[in-house]
């Protein structure tokens, strides 16, 4: 059968759009064609221009007006999202947003209500869960291996010097929870499905960094499974796990625990199996960050796919609403001490 190309502008080369336009030329194979990309730096949108052999602009509309997308992948960070999401929506393209989507959940909602009043297919390149690691995880559990899910840990401590390849961290109002917590929230959803409340406490440890660098949060799903999520760059930990999400997951027939080196170890009816479930090191992929990298060749495939087949994506823009919510809930809570039900976001009408 002959499928259909699609035609992908990459907006934003910065530091780490270099992955996604790796990612989406490995990707050319199989139709998905990077046609164009721009970044307002000059030179950034140069050299992406050159190192990717295709055009570069260094003002999303001008590329639009110059060259036919279908596709647009927006890597800029957070406070652009909305102004550039919307102009994709009312030119009717199709828009693949990175995390976190927007700095407030009034832009999210906007990002989501603006695209489906013009029709515009929208997702968040929300990547942990596509990671090779997290989708062995999802299997094991899809299978009933460890039986119901009723109990997790999910875990993300690190003293890696994030701020090096991303200075701005250091200077957001927000931190762990909006930038890494985020996906640790997509997670648990994932694996333990919807969050009916939450309770959260945050920490900065670091005094040299404007927010909180920690959260330790507690969750209630509505399946009735309780999950644990932490998030930290203040560990000062050996054998550092960086950028690894590691966890434990206990169900009524067994437990899982992925461990660093993303060993995997199930234990199901008395018995324990262990597994590497890590993926390969790719030709522009480097450890640390490989695992974090390799998540991005996998969410491209799956939002260019799905675009493609005229599906929404796993992470559309209304599914992220829901992960969004707990970022919300767990600020809330961290300033109120108290627990917090998510807020629902419903279309209007
Ligand atoms: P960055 O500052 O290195 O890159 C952003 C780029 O966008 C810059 O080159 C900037 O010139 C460009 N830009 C800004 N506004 C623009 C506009 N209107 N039009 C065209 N280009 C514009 O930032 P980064 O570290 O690459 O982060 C980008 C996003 O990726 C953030 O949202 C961040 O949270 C996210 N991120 C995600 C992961 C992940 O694992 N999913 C990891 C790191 C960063
Ligand atoms: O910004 C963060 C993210 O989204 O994934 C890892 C990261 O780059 C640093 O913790």
């Amino acid at each position: 059968m002959v499928r259909k190309t699609v035609a992908v502008g990459m907006v934003g080369c910065g530091f780490y759009a270099q992955n996604h336009l790796h990612a989406w030329a490995d990707l050319r194979a199989e139709g998905a064609m990077l046609t164009a990309v721009c970044d307002r730096d000059p030179a950034k949108a140069e050299a992406a221009g050159q190192t990717f052999g295709v055009p570069h602009f260094t003002d999303m509309s001008a590329m639009l007006d110059a060259v036919k997308i279908d596709l647009l992948d927006i890597a800029t960070r957070m406070d652009t999202h909305r102004e550039l999401a919307a102009i994709a929506a009312e030119r009717g393209i199709a828009a693949i947003v990175q995390k976190p989507f927007a700095p407030t959940w009034e832009d999210c909602v906007a990002i989501v209500e603006k695209a489906r009043a013009h029709g515009a297919w929208l997702a968040v390149h929300e990547n942990f869960r596509f990671a090779s690691a997290m989708r062995a995880v999802k299997k094991v559990l899809t299978q009933g291996t460890i039986g119901t899910p009723n109990w997790a840990r999910l875990s993300w401590r690190t003293g890696f010097d994030v701020y090096r390849g991303q200075p701005y961290l250091a200077e957001e109002e927000k931190l762990v929870i909006q930038d890494v917590g985020i996906h640790i929230f997509d997670l648990a959803r994932y694996f333990l499905g919807e969050v009916a409340h939450l309770s959260c406490e945050t920490q900065k440890r670091n005094p040299k960094i404007r927010a909180e660098d920690t959260a330790t949060v507690m969750m209630r799903h509505e399946s009735g499974a309780v999950s644990v999520v932490e998030a930290t760059y203040a560990a000062k930990r050996g054998n550092d796990p960086f950028p690894e999400t590691l966890l434990e997951i206990e169900g009524d027939g067994g437990s899982l625990i992925l461990t660093k080196g993303e060993k995997m170890i199930v234990t199901t009816q008395g018995l324990t199996f262990e597994d590497h479930v890590g993926g390969p090191l790719l030709h522009w992929t480097s450890r640390p960050w490989h695992v974090s990298q390799e998540a991005v060749l996998h969410t491209n495939r799956h939002m260019f796919e799905r675009f493609r087949d005229g599906l929404p994506a796993d992470t559309s823009g209304e599914d992220n609403l829901r992960t969004y919510a707990l970022v919300e809930a767990a600020y809330e809570a961290a300033r109120t001490h108290a627990a917090v039900k998510p807020v629902r976001w419903t279309p209007a009408g």
